[in-house]
């Protein structure tokens, strides 16, 4: 057993009886936290931060502490079922793991054949740590489409930033940042991606100052030096405009800028077209915020941008990361200790040799879809998903036969949730590997029941940038629940893949640590790896791209037909490009905020997390209710010219007046038919995937910046 520095550890197992505890890696969100697991009579009875790791400090979130409910939740799918009744039915019978894996590598095998591997397409949804055995079955397979939320999702991040600097810069708070500037990011709930709310906190406890970059007055911003409450979906004009001050006042790292960048000219004079006066009227933030915060920004040294999901769901995506990433690079933040790091991994097989899309014959590559329209996106292995769902529904531009979803619930988190649920209904076969029968699994014809992180063997975080790897030890087996990772192992086999595959996936653990000459073994024995830390490597080999330097001109968007310089695109549905039908939907409705129980659509399930919040909840300024003639508590209807849902009224003075900001991914577990209510609250019901909504090179779908209105649900008595 491992040592553990913390004492109490040995005494709580003799004071509570506790029959061991075993250190593990949580991942009730993208993961991350270090945490011991207390273990009493075979099962899993208390989880507890561990303070030896270096993520997390010994802290964990309400999510991470209530881990074991959701594992021994009794709604739990514990064993493989097969749909006996039509789609939605709900009518079920067991099956075992050779029964269904058997069938769905039939039905694979089946339709490669007749259709082409292109006509099955596996999904995930975000991070779950399992997208490199994904990838890794797709790609043999041939099929180039493997649906992720990679579109406007850390994926416009990771594109963005390889094609700018070769790799995704991340604050450096072990070095604590001296200024950070939060820009559509909420992570002391959202925990996401790279980061935790932990470091970032005891960063600014350090001293640094705070810039916040949100439409909402969140704890961030509350705390803020300055908060910039801009219109939502106006983010690059805003970067645009502090770029301009930065420029023009010569605030920038002249250095950095001489030797490091390329396309200064072109990029000085894309930045004069923001001059702050017009950024102002396009942003509604007022100028002089917009020139304290740039000045703020650029002369305290260093500074970092701790960047979220909200710049990405928008029309401008990719270039909202590609503003923020000029300001990190212009400011000379890139590399440098307390800024934003190129951190390397340790030496081990990473996501994308281990996924290894060189497998994926090139002529099938060329088969993406959406690949010739989304160019970034499809340059990556991303694809946009309405072109799976047109590929359903007409047949164009082939047809999809097959979906696999392992860990996704598109019903709920894709835009156009109508849609969604017509192409999962007429899809001739789905299968689903989840913990719960969740309203898109009702679709499935098959079910497998999936591990949670307790119940797992792993190499955490490997897919993060931050340059740690720590082990998820396998601490219970619960029913014939199977990780993602055994069960694509074993599918493997039965459609011909058998040589790439092992006999059980500790085979494919070793062979991801084999560069580093460790075993899962030995590694299951250590606390952490890590790769080399060093700081301004691009002053010895340069950056990672085409032109070897820090791209403010990308060429290779520029190769692809894309402008290659940031520019402000008004959202496709605003007051200022849709006046008309802003006269009828006079809010703009932002989606999505994060909650801290809950992981998207996880979760809903779990006592302790639901009692955090019941219902799903709207948040209106007291104005806009007055107004609207909307009590707290009330439950309203929100809608847009796409459909209408129903959430609770919370109102709140920290959003604009013209904002309003809905919760999304609801359904209703408790609710025991099959729709489990996936249609009362969901909010993506309001949300358009039209192609020429979405950014036109990451395909970006726009779920932040809609128009709607709101009113008091009639008919309805609302118990407050
Ligand atoms: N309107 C609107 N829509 C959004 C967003 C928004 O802000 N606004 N955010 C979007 C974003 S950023 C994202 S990333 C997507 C997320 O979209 P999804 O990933 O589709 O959302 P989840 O609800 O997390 O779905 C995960 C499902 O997988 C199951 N699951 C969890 N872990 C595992 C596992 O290890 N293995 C298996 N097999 N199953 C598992 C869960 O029970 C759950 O049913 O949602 C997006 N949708
Ligand atoms: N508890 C919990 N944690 C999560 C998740 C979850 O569902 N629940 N989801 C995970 C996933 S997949 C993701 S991607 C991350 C996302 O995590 P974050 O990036 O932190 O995302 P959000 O909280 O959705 O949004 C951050 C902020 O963006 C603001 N915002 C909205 N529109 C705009 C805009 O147009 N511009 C700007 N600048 N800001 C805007 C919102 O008001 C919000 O405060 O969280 C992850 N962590
Ligand atoms: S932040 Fe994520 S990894 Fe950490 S305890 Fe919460 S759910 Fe677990
Ligand atoms: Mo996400």
């Amino acid at each position: 057993m491992l040592e553990f520095k913390f004492s109490n550890v040995a005494r709580e197992i003799e004071v509570y009886g506790y029959d061991a505890v075993v250190k593990s890696h949580c991942r009730m969100c993208h993961g991350g936290c270090g945490v011991l697991v207390y273990t009493k009579n075979g099962k899993v009875a208390k989880i507890a931060g561990d303070p030896d790791c270096p993520i997390n400090h010994g802290t964990l979130c309400s999510k991470g502490l209530a881990s074991a409910q959701l594992a021994y939740h009794p709604d739990r799918l514990t064993y493989p079922v097969r749909r006996i009744g039509p789609k939605g039915s709900g009518q079920w019978e067991r099956i075992s793991w050779d029964e269904a894996l058997n069938a769905i590598a039939e039905r694979i095998l089946d339709y490669k054949d007749r259709f082409g591997a292109e006509s099955i397409v596996m999904g995930y949804g975000t991070g779950r740590e399992n997208e490199a055995v994904i990838y890794r079955f797709a790609n043999l397979l041939g099929t180039p489409n493997v649906l992720t939320a990679g579109h406007f999702c850390y994926g416009p991040r990771i594109a963005t930033s390889i094609i700018t600097c070769g790799t995704n810069p991340i604050v450096d708070y072990e070095n604590h940042p001296k200024c950070i500037m939060v820009w559509g990011n909420n992570l002391v709930i959202s925990n996401p991606d790279c980061y935790k709310g932990e470091p970032f906190s005891t960063s600014l406890n350090a001293g640094a100052k705070l810039i916040a970059v949100d439409p909402r007055l969140t704890r961030i911003a509350a705390r803020a030096d300055v908060w910039l409450q801009l219109r939502p979906g106006t983010d690059t004009a805003l970067a645009l405009g502090m770029l301009n001050v930065i420029v023009n006042e010569e605030l920038y790292d002249k250095e950095f800028v001489a030797k490091h960048v390329y396309g200064w000219e072109p990029f000085v004079k894309r930045v004069n077209e923001y001059p702050v006066d017009k950024v102002a009227e396009i942003t509604w933030v007022p100028q002089d915020k917009i020139r304290q915060a740039a000045r703020l920004f650029a002369t305290t040294k260093p500074a970092a941008i701790q960047w979220g999901v909200a710049i990405e769901q928008q029309v401008t995506c990719a270039d909202n990361n590609r503003a923020l990433m000029a300001l990190m690079g212009i400011t000379g933040n890139i590399d440098v200790p307390g800024g934003q790091v190129l951190f390397s991994t340790a030496k081990i097989r990473n996501v994308g040799q281990f996924g290894a899309h060189k497998l994926l014959p090139y002529e099938q590559a060329k088969k993406r879809l959406g690949g010739e329209r989304f160019r970034l996106a499809g340059n990556f292995a991303i694809i946009n998903p309405k072109c799976v769902w047109d590929a359903i529904l007409e047949k164009k531009p082939y047809a999809v036969k097959m979906l696999f979803f392992i860990s996704s619930n598109p019903v709920l988190t894709r835009a156009n949730a109508r849609e969604v649920y017509r192409a999962l209904e007429k899809v001739d076969f789905m299968a689903v590997a989840d913990f719960f029968l969740t309203p898109t699994a009702e679709l499935a014809d098959i079910v497998l029941p999936a591990a949670t992180w307790l119940e797992m063997d792993y190499i955490g975080d490997f897919w993060k940038r931050h340059g740690y790897l720590l082990p998820r030890r396998k601490v219970v087996q619960i029913g014939e629940c199977r990780s993602d990772h055994e069960m694509l192992n074993d599918l493997g086999h039965r459609v011909g893949q058998s040589e790439h595959w092992w006999d059980d996936f500790e085979g494919g653990l070793d062979y991801i640590l084999e560069p580093s000459g460790i075993k899962w073994q030995d590694f299951k024995k250590m606390n952490y790896i890590r790769g080399q830390v060093r700081y301004r490597k691009y002053q010895e080999r340069g950056f990672s791209t085409p032109t070897k330097k820090f791209e403010l001109y990308s060429t290779l968007l520029e190769n692809w037909g894309y402008d290659p310089l940031p520019k402000f695109r008004e959202p496709p549905e605003s007051p200022v490009s849709m006046p008309e039908r802003h006269k009828q939907y006079p809010y703009i409705l932002i989606t999505g905020a994060r909650s801290p129980g809950f992981f998207h659509t996880e979760n809903r399930q779990l006592p302790w997390l639901r009692e955090l919040h019941k219902d799903p909840v709207v948040e209106i300024h007291p104005d806009t209710a007055e107004k609207e003639g909307i009590k707290e508590g009330q439950w309203v209807m929100i809608e847009s010219v796409r459909g209408k849902v129903r959430q609770r009224a919370k109102i709140y003075a920290g959003i604009h007046p013209n904002v309003v900001s809905a919760q999304h991914a609801w359904w209703f577990p408790e609710k025991k038919d099959p729709a489990h209510g996936w249609d009362e609250s969901n909010i993506n019901i309001l949300t358009d995937n039209a192609y020429d909504t979405c950014d036109p090179a990451m395909g970006a779908t726009s779920v932040r910046t809609l128009l709607c209105k709101i009113y008091p649900e009639r008919n309805r008595q609302t118990k407050v």
